[in-house]
C-alpha cells in the first residue's frame, strides 16, 4: 500500500440538499416546491415517498453539526431552500427561514467547519412552476434577487457559495424525461430551461458578488462520456458543452444549435445573456459517480432526456461492478473528467459530490459494516489524486452524502450516507466509511 498526500489546503467536506434531509416541510413559513408536489403525485416516487420528514435535519440541526466535527470535516455543502426564505419565490424575506439557514452557518463556524452554501438544489418554489417553471425567464431573474437577500445575510461567514447544483438534472430530468420534478416531458422546455438556469447562475453570481461573496461557483454533473468519438463528441455538446461553454467561455457550442434546430432556433436567448452568465467564478464544483459509454448509430432515435441526440445510443459494459442504483464503478472516469476540464477550461475544481448507495444496514452488533462504500471512496480519492498529479488544479473532495436521505424519486430505497438513519427512530449510526473517511481527513490522504 502506498500512501497518497494531497496538497496542503484541500480540503474534505461532505454535502447534503435541503429537500433531501431537512423535513419540516411545513414548518416556519415555508412555501411548497415542485418536489412536494412532484412526491405527492402518485406513482412519481418509490412507495409515494416524500420529503415531508426526511431525517429530520431541520430540528437535529444541532447534532448533525456536531456527528460532522466528530468526523474532522474542513467542509459542509448543504443547500439552502428557496421556498423556506422567499416562501411564494418572490416578495418578502420569511424570518424564521433565513433565520434557520444563519443558525446553521453559526453552528458550522464554532465546529471549525467551513460553510458551503448551494442555492439551488431542485427544490423551487411551486409558484415558479404555475408560471411555467425554467423555461420562463423569470424564474432566472427573480433567482438573482433570492440570492443578493440570502448572501445578504451569510456571506460574511461564508466560504465557497454554489450557485445552483447539477442544472443538467433540473432541465433535462425535469423537462425532458419528466423523471424529476415538475415531470415534464417537452423538449423545447428542457432547452430553455438549460438557457435560464445558465443565467440564474450568472444573475446569482453577480449578486453574490454584490454582497461581498469571497468565492463562487456552481456544481455541475458533466458526464464522462466513452465509447466511439462521434458520439462521444455529440454527448458531450449537448450534456457538457451546454453548461461549461456559456459559463466558462460566453458562447453555445454551434453544433449544440445544430442539433437542436429541429426543436428550437433559440431564439429564447437575448442579447446580452451570454455576458450576464460569463461570470468570473473562483472554482468549478463537479459532481462525478460514474462514466457512460455511447456509440454512433445513425438509426437511433433521440432520447427523451436529451434533445438533439438522435444517431446516439448508450450501452453499458457488461464486466464492470455496480453500486445498488446500477451504475457502474470506473474510477478513472474521475480523473479524466478533472484532467479534461484542466486542459479545456483552465480552472480550477472541486469535486463536490462522489460516493454510491449500498444497502448495508446494522449487523447484529449495531454496526453499519459498508465495506463496498469504503472500497469506493477509496478508489475515487485515488483517481482525484491521479488528476492532480497529471496536473489538475483540484481544491478539494466532498463526500455524497453525510447521511442516507430522500433519493428524489427512489425515494428511501437508496442509501448513500457514510451515516446510517433509520427512519423510523432518526438514530445517526457511523458506517465503516464514515468512520474510513475520518482517518482520510485526519491522515490528509489515502491509501493505495
Ligand atoms: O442524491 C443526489 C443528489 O441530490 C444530486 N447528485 C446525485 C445524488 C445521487 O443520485
Amino acid at each position: 500500500m502506498t500512501q497518497l498526500t494531497f496538497p496542503e489546503g484541500f480540503l474534505w467536506g461532505t454535502a447534503t440538499a435541503s429537500y433531501q434531509i431537512e423535513g419540516a416541510a411545513d414548518e416556519d413559513g415555508r412555501g411548497p416546491s415542485i418536489w412536494d408536489t412532484f412526491s405527492q403525485t402518485p406513482g412519481k416516487t418509490w412507495r409515494g415517498q416524500t420529503g415531508r420528514v426526511a431525517c429530520d435535519h431541520y430540528h437535529r440541526t444541532e447534532e448533525d453539526v456536531a456527528l460532522m466535527a466528530s468526523l474532522g470535516l474542513d467542509t459542509y455543502r448543504f443547500s439552502v431552500a428557496w421556498p423556506r426564505i422567499q416562501p411564494d419565490g418572490t416578495g418578502p424575506v420569511n424570518p424564521a427561514g433565513i433565520d434557520y439557514y444563519d443558525r446553521l452557518v453559526d453552528l458550522l463556524v464554532e465546529a471549525g467547519i467551513k460553510p458551503m452554501p448551494t442555492l439551488y438544489h431542485w427544490d423551487l418554489p411551486q409558484s415558479f412552476e404555475d408560471r411555467g417553471g425554467w423555461p420562463e425567464r423569470e424564474t432566472a431573474e427573480r433567482f438573482g434577487d433570492y440570492a443578493a437577500i440570502v448572501a445578504d445575510r451569510l456571506a460574511d461567514r461564508v466560504h465557497t457559495w454554489w450557485t445552483l447544483n447539477e442544472p443538467w438534472c433540473s432541465a433535462f430530468l425535469g423537462y425532458g424525461d419528466g423523471h424529476h420534478a415538475p415531470g415534464r416531458t417537452e423538449p423545447v422546455a428542457a432547452l430553455k430551461a438549460a438557457h435560464h438556469l445558465n443565467l440564474a447562475h450568472g444573475l446569482a453570481t453577480q449578486a453574490l458578488r454584490a454582497a461581498g461573496a469571497e468565492r463562487v461557483s456552481i456544481a455541475l454533473n458533466p458526464t464522462q462520456p466513452r465509447g466511439d468519438e462521434e458520439a462521444v463528441r455529440i454527448v458531450d455538446t449537448l450534456a457538457n458543452r451546454v453548461f461549461f461553454d456559456p459559463i466558462l467561455k460566453g458562447e453555445y457550442p454551434a453544433e449544440l444549435f445544430e442539433r437542436t434546430a429541429v426543436h428550437t432556433d433559440w431564439s429564447f436567448v437575448q442579447d446580452g445573456d451570454l455576458e450576464q452568465i460569463n461570470q468570473r467564478i473562483d472554482l468549478l464544483g463537479v459532481n462525478y459517480y460514474n462514466p457512460a459509454w455511447f456509440r454512433y448509430n445513425p438509426d437511433a432515435p433521440e432520447s427523451q432526456v436529451q434533445p438533439g441526440s438522435a444517431g446516439v445510443e448508450g450501452y453499458r459494459p457488461e464486466e464492470l461492478p455496480v453500486t445498488d442504483m446500477g451504475w457502474p464503478i470506473e474510477p478513472t472516469g474521475l480523473t479524466d473528467l478533472l484532467v479534461r476540464i484542466h486542459k479545456d477550461y483552465g480552472v480550477p475544481t472541486m469535486v463536490t459530490e462522489n460516493g454510491a448507495a449500498y444497502p448495508t444496514g446494522p449487523g447484529e452488533d449495531g454496526e453499519v459494516d459498508d465495506v463496498e462504500r469504503v472500497d469506493y471512496l477509496r478508489s475515487h480519492i485515488a483517481a482525484v489524486h491521479d488528476a492532480i498529479e497529471e496536473g489538475a488544479d483540484v481544491r478539494g473532495y466532498t463526500a455524497w452524502s453525510l447521511m442516507d436521505n430522500f433519493e428524489w424519486a427512489f425515494g428511501y430505497d437508496k442509501r448513500f450516507g457514510i451515516v446510517h438513519v433509520d427512519y423510523a427512530t432518526q438514530k445517526r449510526t457511523l458506517k465503516s466509511s464514515a468512520k474510513f473517511y475520518a482517518k482520510v481527513i485526519a491522515d490528509h490522504g489515502v491509501e493505495r
